[in-house]
């Protein structure tokens, strides 16, 4: 090896740092993000309370951070459709898994936590046993992709809307959904929980295609059967 394939095997030693501590599924990252700044607050109706991130320079959800003057207003619905750090099915069906697709950026290298809290009772609060649905903490620079599935578990999911609310910052990790925090961002979004019977995604067999099939599985065995019969020593 030459001076000069050394000094790019370290190069690119040193360019690959980053990483995470804890989370699931799969995973990407890149570093190609700007930063951002403001003041961020949540959307989820008021019965929720709201919460607020001075500082979103740091690190954020998603792509963009979304204090547009549209959700400058606490407690209010108008920035429904601009949050982006988190992906999921349309409808959550219950004994079903989601699978929730997390996006998160920084500037330069960070310690983010990120928590997510589910309302699953629909009682106003994300307080309630198992609403905490995810907490972890990673050390990425850049943007930090990953899937956490979520199983819609029929002891706790009621059929109706409800709201979920996922926060990041750097603060550490003691902080519940409505403490003011000063690093990072917060994101409301309204999800949509249905039974299986009204899930229209499932398209289940109609009964006469069961019939023909069940046929279908009939004939081939009497065919394997008059084969046996052929075979037979006389
Ligand atoms: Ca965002
Ligand atoms: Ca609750
Ligand atoms: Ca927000």
């Amino acid at each position: 090896m030459n001076i000069f394939s050394t000094l790019l095997a370290l190069l690119a030693l040193f360019g690959s740092f980053g990483g995470f501590s804890q989370g699931g599924g799969s995973s990407t990252s890149s570093s190609s993000v700007a930063a951002h700044s403001g003041t961020d607050f949540g959307n989820a109706p008021a019965i929720y309370l709201d919460t607020i991130h001075d500082d979103q320079s740091l690190v954020w959800l998603g792509n963009s951070q979304t204090n547009t003057s549209s959700e400058s207003h606490p407690n209010s619905q108008y920035s429904i459709g601009l949050d982006d750090g988190l992906s999921f099915a349309d409808k959550f069906v219950i004994g079903e898994t989601v699978s929730m697709n997390y996006s998160l950026s920084s500037s330069g290298e960070q310690t983010a936590y990120v928590k997510t809290w589910l309302d699953w009772n629909q009682d106003g609060d994300w307080l309630d046993d198992k609403e905490l649905i995810f907490s972890g903490v990673f050390t990425f620079s850049g943007t930090y992709n990953f899937t956490d599935d979520l199983f819609i578990d029929p002891t706790l999911a009621m059929v109706g809307d409800t709201w979920l609310r996922v926060r990041i910052t750097t603060d550490g990790d003691n902080f519940g959904p409505t403490d003011p925090l000063f690093y990072g961002e917060v994101e409301d979004y309204k999800i949509s929980i249905v039974s299986r019977l009204d899930d229209n995604s499932n398209i289940n067999p109609e009964p006469a295609t069961m019939i023909l099939l069940g046929s279908g599985l009939l004939g081939f065995a009497g065919i394997g059967f008059k084969r046996k019969r052929l075979n037979k020593p006389l």
